[in-house]
């Protein structure tokens, strides 16, 4: 984030004309609120961001409402930013003056087919709650991030969410068979078709995956379920060094027959951070190591099979001095712990100093190198520096985030900002990476599209928010530059 990118806006605009009467009419008692203590948690992005405004937020039952509702606001010229679970770290769903539009009324499971091995959901509907509905038909929706007991299916769509699981069953984008949106000039689009194949000309879904709403809004989705693993092994492993990751998940992949869901990697410095600030976490293993790795493996049979595989992929590992220690979960409850390592060293950075992050992506194989260019960088940037370095290796998406040198106050960290992002982001660019893998680009990360996306790119999206929202009032200063 640079800091010109933080927005402030707190004096919350009037409606113009009669648009209060209109969408109070088009919403009933129910649908819609100006009162400042229920707006306030909406304004605020959870990494501190931003600070939105808006002078209504509405809350349409169904996507007639949500069509009515885009009808009167672009009648009126007044802008529209959708917002799900509000757990967004890019501050891409805040409102600065426009109407906020929540779809968290918006939650119902359509239909689940076990047999077509889908589910139609609205798009307020929390992910957690899609996770749930799965295994009642005994299926599995794959999805898995932190806010999962809060974010939605609309916000997973919108920013194409991706998480720890995205090494076996892809991105959202992976994840999504149709759509239906709300068009900016009020249109529905029923594009809920549960096809796996549908070859008829552009692919229209995917332009809206992806697209933080400034395309239109997203209603529901047909998404894709797979069989329900019964068996999960999980590990927490510690390495030789941050190379030997990239051989561990080849190894691993081939020895569990490509059944490995996350390889997920920690340094020294996470565990410590997560065994500081939460007591309920414990160090799975004896000695201190550089760098860890959380592996899960899953498979549809309860017959130790999988539990087996892992066990032989990691005892070849240790043999070959790829593994150093590793501790096998016995239970559910130890598996729980071990992922609990990981919430709280993500939850809990911000304690241990100023943070400043970056969430990139490299090929799978270049992370070992990013890391150590990028922990050189940031070093001449501001000497001290202490990365937490740490991610989806099995994707080769790298949070790579710093905390303030020791001693450093907070607003002198943050005034590097902008230095240590051009540091870390122009050596991602060197690998043809990301500089922003899963988070999206919201308000904070402007100047990079500029900077690391070609004009032809950035001229082939402003062609398509000209063509779809040609008022420019669907999420309006987010995404796009
Ligand atoms: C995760 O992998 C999330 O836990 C959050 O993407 C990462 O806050 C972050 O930097
Ligand atoms: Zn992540």
């Amino acid at each position: 984030m640079t800091i010109s990118a933080v927005k402030s806006s707190s004096i919350a605009p009037e409606l113009p004309g009669r648009l209060a009467d209109e969408l109070h009419a088009i919403l009933g008692e129910k649908g819609w609120t100006d009162d400042p203590a229920s707006l306030e948690p909406q304004l605020r992005d959870w990494v501190g961001y931003s600070q939105g405004a808006t002078p209504i937020m509405v809350m349409p039952k169904d996507t007639a409402e949500v069509a009515a509702v885009v009808k009167a606001c672009v009648a009126a010229g007044v802008g529209i930013v959708a917002q799900g679970g509000n757990t967004g770290s890019v501050a891409g769903a805040i409102p600065h003056g426009e109407v906020l539009l929540s779809l968290r009324r918006m939650n119902r499971i359509r239909d689940i087919d076990a047999a077509d091995y889908t589910m139609t959901v609205d798009a307020g509907v929390i992910l957690a709650e899609v996770q749930m509905a799965a295994i009642e038909v005994d299926r599995f929706f794959p999805l898995s991030i932190g806010s999962e007991g809060s974010c939605t299916i609309g916000g997973n769509v919108s920013t194409n969410a991706g998480g720890t699981a995205v090494l076996r069953y892809g991105n959202m984008r992976d994840l999504v068979l149709g759509l239906e949106i709300v068009l900016p000039d009020g249109r529905i689009w029923n594009g809920l078709r549960r096809l796996r194949k549908d070859n008829t000309g552009y692919a229209l879904k995917h332009l809206f995956m992806g697209a933080e709403g400034t395309l239109g809004v997203v209603t529901a989705a047909v998404l894709r379920l797979f069989p329900r693993p019964v068996e999960i092994a999980t590990a927490f492993v510690a390495i030789r060094d941050l190379d030997s990751s990239i051989e561990l998940l080849s190894l691993l992949r081939a020895a569990t027959g490509d059944a490995l869901s996350s390889l997920e990697i920690l340094p020294r410095m996470g565990i410590d951070i997560a065994l500081e600030f939460d007591p309920s976490v414990v160090d799975p293993l004896a000695n201190r190591h550089d760098w860890y790795a959380i592996i899960e493996v899953s498979g549809t049979k309860a017959d130790g099979q999988t539990k087996a595989a892992l066990e032989a992929g990691l005892a070849e590992a240790m043999e070959k001095g790829i593994v150093r220690d590793a501790t096998i979960s016995a239970s559910m409850a130890q598996a729980q712990a071990v992922w609990r390592i990981r919430k709280a060293m993500v939850i809990n950075q911000p304690k241990a100093g100023a943070e400043v992050k970056h969430d990139v992506s490299v090929p799978v194989s270049r992370q070992p190198e990013f890391i150590q260019r990028a922990i050189d960088a940031v070093e001449k940037v501001v000497p001290g520096t202490r990365a937490v370095a740490y991610g989806h290796f099995g994707d080769g998406n790298v949070h790579f985030n710093l905390c303030a040198p020791k001693g450093m106050g907070a607003s002198a960290f943050k005034e590097k900002t902008a230095d240590l992002h051009r540091a870390v982001y122009d050596i991602a660019a060197e690998y043809d990476g990301s500089f922003a893998a899963e988070h999206g680009v919201g308000i904070v990360k402007l100047a990079e599209m500029e900077r690391y996306r070609s004009s032809v790119e950035i001229d082939l999206m402003r062609r398509f928010k000209q063509l779809l929202d040609p008022d420019g009032l669907f999420n309006p200063g987010k995404a796009l530059p």
